[in-house]
């Protein structure tokens, strides 16, 4: 190939959160001519990273080794996505050696958030230049890079970034950032003090949906130094062969236009028994549409509960005429944006957001963990949709009853006009993936800088 072009590798970390968005951004970079190879690690956590890694054409992928961890150093009950995450960001030192082994030579690096601040210095002592992809929302990226500079860089108090431009209240933060000892607060506090190394940072988000959260990160505001803030969303899914409907879709064609709720909560957050009843009757309750994927289980592999086992043998035919429940996996973006669609009760994790605003479907948000409660403030101050803040988080073990469920349920699903705002976030989603949007843009700046 042409010599001139520049050969990008792109290392994403575990879960689907991580993997969804590097596809898709190899994806986007392909087709501008930018060439790229997605690195895996295999195996994978989830068998929905296995598939997915499957299903890519085998001339994207190379595989990125990676040493085994000591499991006796971590609690029995972490969460081994985290772990795998670990395992990677302890094995930056291989990187040297396995990019020399790469032909044509590599130009420069695309790496995960999670593992910035093992890979930034590596990738700066083998004078690679280096991007950052964070696979969450702007707000995130900003809550990131001030959080280790904090005086007390723990969650006792809330945090106010850019004076004011964005305030994130304790009860917000991410949990574990209550330990400074957890495994998810050292890496966020090493990861947010390494980003200043970064030749920039990618973020799968477009201004509407966080305009002065992008304009501060930019400007200097949130923290001095930071290199350049460059906003590629919303990521377009990647175009798939034309496969034949699954029963799930099926059963969507048979709904009236915009009249269904799309309810899931992610690949890795898993809800109580006691909160799957109590949510299963509040969607019975709600006498709206519903298409639930259920998740008892963080890990895919590990799910065993049969839906009759979660919700009683009855449930399913009581709700029959109004209501599908399923188990596994779905094309989400594939159910966004399809036509009987209206509403989706989402956990926030970020790429479901970015699908749903490019799908205009408002959204009920229900965060459960990690960055998700920072999500859902977006999506509520941007007119995607509404958030119930008292709505518990997973830690807290409180159950939000079925009636409670069934009048937010009501509400978000005959709310006009935030179908009208979410209308117009999709129109403004639209506009930054056409040609010449923010996405053209930024992925012209990045043809020059990789
Ligand atoms: Br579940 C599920 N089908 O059935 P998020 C998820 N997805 O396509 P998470 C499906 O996985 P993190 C399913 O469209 C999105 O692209 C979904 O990413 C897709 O949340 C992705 O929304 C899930 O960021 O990841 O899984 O909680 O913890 O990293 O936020």
């Amino acid at each position: 190939g042409d010599t001139n072009l520049p050969r990008v590798l792109l290392l994403p970390s575990s879960g689907m959160g991580h993997l969804v968005p590097f596809v898709r951004l190899a994806s986007a970079l392909s087709e501008r001519c930018i060439s790229v190879s997605l690195l895996a690690v295999r195996p994978t956590i989830s068998a929905a990273e296995s598939l997915l890694l499957s299903s890519l054409p085998s001339s994207l992928l190379l595989d990125f080794p990676i040493k085994p961890l000591d499991p006796s150093l971590f609690p029995p009950s972490s969460d081994p996505f985290f772990l795998q995450m670990e395992a990677l960001r302890r094995s930056a030192d291989l990187l040297p050696s396995f990019i020399s082994t790469c032909s044509p030579p590599v130009s420069s690096l695309i790496i995960d958030i999670s593992i910035a601040s093992s890979f930034l210095p590596v990738a700066a002592a083998a004078k690679i230049p280096c991007f950052v992809l964070f696979t969450s929302s702007a707000s995130m990226l900003a809550l990131c890079s001030v959080f280790a500079f904090l005086s007390t860089p723990t969650a006792g108090a809330d945090v106010n970034i850019a004076g004011g431009v964005l305030k994130i209240p304790t009860s917000s933060l991410p949990p574990p950032l209550r330990d400074p000892n957890h495994l998810f607060t050292t890496q966020f506090v090493e990861n947010g003090r390494a980003l200043a190394q970064a030749n920039g940072i990618l973020v799968n988000t477009f201004s509407a949906l966080e305009p002065e959260v992008l304009v501060a990160l930019n400007s200097g505001a949130v923290l001095p130094g930071l290199p350049p803030v460059i906003a590629i969303g919303p990521l377009p899914p990647v175009k798939k062969q034309p496969s034949l409907p699954s029963p799930a879709l099926r059963w969507l064609d048979e709904q009236q236009e915009k009249s269904v709720m799309y309810v899931s909560f992610g690949s890795r957050t898993a809800m109580s028994k006691e909160q799957i009843r109590a949510l299963g009757a509040g969607l019975e309750n709600s006498g709206c549409r519903f298409f639930w994927v259920v998740k008892s289980a963080k890990v895919d592999r590990e799910e065993v509960m049969e839906i009759e086992e979660l919700l009683g043998e009855e449930y399913a035919k009581r709700v029959e005429e109004r209501g599908l429940v399923v188990k596994e996996w779905v094309e989400q973006e594939v159910v966004l944006s399809h036509r009987a669609v209206a509403g989706f009760m989402s956990h926030c994790g970020w790429n479901s957001v970015t699908e749903a605003a490019a799908a205009g479907v408002r959204i009920l948000a229900w965060p459960r963990m990690g960055d998700q409660r920072v999500n859902a403030a977006v999506v509520a101050r941007s007119g995607l949709g509404i958030w119930p803040e008292k709505w518990a988080w997973e830690a807290e073990e409180r159950v939000v009853a079925a009636e409670e469920i069934a009048v937010k349920v009501r509400e978000m699903m005959r709310d006009e006009r935030l179908a009208e705002t979410a209308a117009q976030v999709q129109a403004e989603a639209t506009a930054a993936v056409q040609e010449g949007g923010s996405l053209d843009q930024s992925c012209g700046y990045l043809l020059k800088k990789l």
